[in-house]
């Protein structure tokens, strides 16, 4: 099984915690030809990172359908609680991380440099604080996103809003984190777990991202 990803690629960052915190020894490499071109568009029909691909060669692409995979086929340690109510509420931050946090910043890097900025832009960012007006209402005082352990609502969770300061800043709004404490305290003790760190560190030279203290 081998992981084609990239360290500053956002997609990739929940699938590489989830691969650190199950201490699963995948291969993680960068996709061969670089990630627009035919070589990798070959593996890879649908040419997006993260792919996973199989024992028996099947490229996984779509970041949360290679960690359902993973979950499935590596069930220990457990990043999806037991029981159709805490499984729910996992899947509900997930989604909400993917949808609404992350694929909002990702868009919103691209337009960064307020020249090259369309209207699509402000959409953008009100998708955005519509995502992490939503998420805050969940984080309590635990040290995750959905209790004491470790989940793929995590995995999601603390590489997108890691980004936030980063794209915030690029649009002015340098305090925007300020405006949601429960999601403040939550990255800096989701951030005391290892493969959370690690992705972080990986992603920082990329994004200039911060790191933990
Ligand atoms: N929904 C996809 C998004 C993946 C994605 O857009 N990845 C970016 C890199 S972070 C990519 O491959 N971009 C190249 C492209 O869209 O052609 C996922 O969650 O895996």
């Amino acid at each position: 099984m081998k992981l084609y990803s990239e360290d500053s690629s956002p997609f990739s960052a929940p699938v590489r915690v989830a691969i650190y915190a199950k201490g699963l020894t995948i291969a993680i490499e960068p996709p061969p030809g670089g990630l627009l071109s035919a070589k990798f568009h070959a593996i890879n029909p649908v040419g997006t990172i993260p792919c996973l691909i199989l024992d028996n060669n099947t490229p996984l692409p779509e970041s949360a359908a290679i960690m359902e995979y993973l979950e499935d086929k590596f069930p220990e340690p457990r990043l999806r609680p037991a029981g159709p109510e805490a499984k729910a509420r996992v899947r509900l931050l997930q989604r909400i991380g993917e949808l609404q946090i992350m694929t909002p910043l990702v868009e919103l890097s691209r337009q960064a440099d307020p020249a090259q900025r369309d209207p699509s832009a402000s959409v953008w960012l009100t998708r955005l604080v519509r995502g992490l007006s939503s998420v805050q209402i969940y984080l309590g005082d635990d040290q995750f996103a959905a209790g004491a352990q470790l989940t793929l609502a995590d995995c999601e969770l603390a590489p997108a809003l890691f980004m936030l300061a980063k794209i915030a800043t690029a649009y002015g709004k340098p305090e925007l984190l300020q405006a949601y404490p429960p999601i403040g305290r939550y990255l800096a003790s989701s951030s005391r777990h290892p493969a959370i760190r690690r992705v972080l560190a990986e992603m920082a030279p990329a994004w200039e991202i911060r790191e933990p203290a």
